[in-house]
């Protein structure tokens, strides 16, 4: 972390999964329609409410489509945290989704960052439920030094949104207390 009150985060996930809302209903606290993004959007984001109350967020959103994963790396060397968004009915793509996960947390780097899953689109009918997503993406037989955490959400309402700032903080502030206590 650079300074104590802001963190870097690289919010990653298949494209249409809902990331580039999430971003903006962090942000304006509000539904934004959001057009496919081409490359990345990027927004600094001051917490107001939950432990993370007061720190600042300056939270990358990569683009998900095929093409762009390769680039996924690039940002999340800079980075305190990986979000890492799902579609919670898509379940076809969820195996696709395990696939790019595994693949992101291949490279050392990326495993000693705290990793949260957001468990998007809860509001849809045929959504799966946490632990059901927890299961099919594998997050029980990630590298055992990996920390990570799973929040289920809604970016259309922004439920959860909340949630998911307080864990990921959560998570990078335990791993900072394990990093000095070594
Ligand atoms: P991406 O940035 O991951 O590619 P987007 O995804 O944020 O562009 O969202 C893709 C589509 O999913 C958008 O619909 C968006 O409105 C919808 N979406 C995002 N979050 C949720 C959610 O929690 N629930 C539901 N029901 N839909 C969601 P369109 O129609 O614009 O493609
Ligand atoms: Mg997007």
């Amino acid at each position: 972390m650079g300074s104590s009150s802001s963190v870097q985060l690289t919010m990653l996930g298949l494209d249409s999964s809902g990331k580039t809302t999430i971003l903006y209903h962090m942000k304006f606290e509000q539904y934004t329609n959001a057009t496919p993004t081409i490359s990345y959007n990027c927004e600094t984001i001051k917490v107001k409410e939950g432990s993370a109350k007061g720190i600042t967020f300056k939270i990358w959103d990569v683009g998900g489509q095929d093409n762009k994963r390769p680039l996924w790396n690039q940002y999340t060397r800079s980075s305190d945290g990986i979000i890492f968004v799902v579609d919670s009915e898509d379940k076809e793509r969820l195996e696709e989704a395990k696939l790019e996960l595994i693949r992101l947390l291949k490279a050392p780097d990326n495993q000693k960052l705290p990793l949260l899953v957001i468990a998007n689109k809860q509001d849809l009918q045929h959504s799966l439920s946490l632990h059901e997503i927890e299961t099919l993406l594998g997050l029980r037989d990630l590298h055992p030094g990996q920390m990570w955490s799973i929040i289920g959400a809604c970016a259309i309402t922004g439920e959860g949104l909340t949630e998911a700032m307080d864990a990921m903080y959560d998570l990078i502030v335990k791993r900072k207390s394990h990093k000095r206590k070594k």
